[in-house]
Order: C-alpha cells, then sequence, then structure tokens
C-alpha cells in the first residue's frame, strides 16, 4: 500500500528496524549518513537502496528538513555508492518514489539505485 508522504515518521517501520540491527539487510556501504542494502526484490542486475541513518519519511521530509551537512553527505554517499558499483559507465538510475502518486510504500526515505541493463527512458 503506497504511503501519504505527509504522515509522521513511524519508528516502526521496515528500513527503520534495519538501521537499528533489527532486521537483517545485504549491506552495501555504511558512512555517517547512509546505509544501504541491496533491494529484497531487485527490479535489475543492480538495484541498491539508500537510506539515510536519520528519520524522514520521504523525500519531501528530507529535503524540507535536513540540515545542508546531511542533504550534501547523502548525495555523496548515493553517487560513491554507485560508482564504487561500476555503474557510471554504462550509466544507471536514481529514483526516490514519493507518496501515493510516487508508489512509496515504506516511510523511510530511501533512494533506488539502478543498474546493469538498459533501462530504457522514464520521463513520467
Ligand atoms: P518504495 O519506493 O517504497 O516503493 O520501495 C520499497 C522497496 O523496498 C521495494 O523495492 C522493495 O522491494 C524493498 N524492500 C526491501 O528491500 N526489503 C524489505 O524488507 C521490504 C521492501 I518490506
Amino acid at each position: 500500500m503506497p504511503i501519504d508522504a505527509t504522515q509522521p515518521y513511524d519508528d516502526q517501520n521496515i528500513f527503520a528496524k534495519v538501521l537499528r540491527g533489527e532486521l537483517p539487510s545485504k549491506k552495501v556501504y555504511e558512512d555517517e549518513w547512509a546505509l544501504a542494502f541491496h533491494d529484497i526484490n531487485p527490479q535489475a542486475p543492480v538495484h541498491i537502496l539508500v537510506v539515510p541513518k536519520r528519520a524522514y519519511v520521504s523525500w519531501d521530509d528530507f529535503s524540507a528538513k535536513a540540515p545542508d551537512a546531511e542533504i550534501a553527505g547523502f548525495s555523496r554517499a548515493v553517487g560513491r555508492i554507485a560508482r564504487d558499483a561500476g555503474l557510471v559507465e554504462p550509466g544507471y538510475r536514481v529514483l526516490y518514489n514519493v507518496g501515493g502518486h510516487g508508489g512509496q510504500e515504506i516511510p523511510h526515505l530511501h533512494a533506488h539505485i539502478f543498474g546493469g541493463r538498459p533501462l530504457g527512458r522514464m520521463v513520467g
């Protein structure tokens, strides 16, 4: 079920539990700002999720409220993870689903990184 991106943060969501170590994940990267792990249901040969360490419901919440240093740190982590996965050439996609129309299901911000095959043009 897609979420309402304006809802308050629920610390019982799946990714909050992964961040607290209460649920396992196939971790690919961790730093001060971000944790990244393989998506459980990959939609491409490479499908990595990157979540901020701190509590944000969605990209809307994060972009409005996160301090500049955190936005920079998180963004750099997303880029580094894709680079380290060897995706820069031939290319990759970063996606944030937001709320109902965006199809967001987990109410903790996550960037999807897709790669490893031609992804086609997607403009909407
Ligand atoms: P969405 O943007 O909220 O729709 O994406 C949620 C993603 O989280 C989706 O690709 C799921 O396959 C993925 N996922 C996961 O990796 N581990 C889980 O335990 C659950 C969902 I639940």
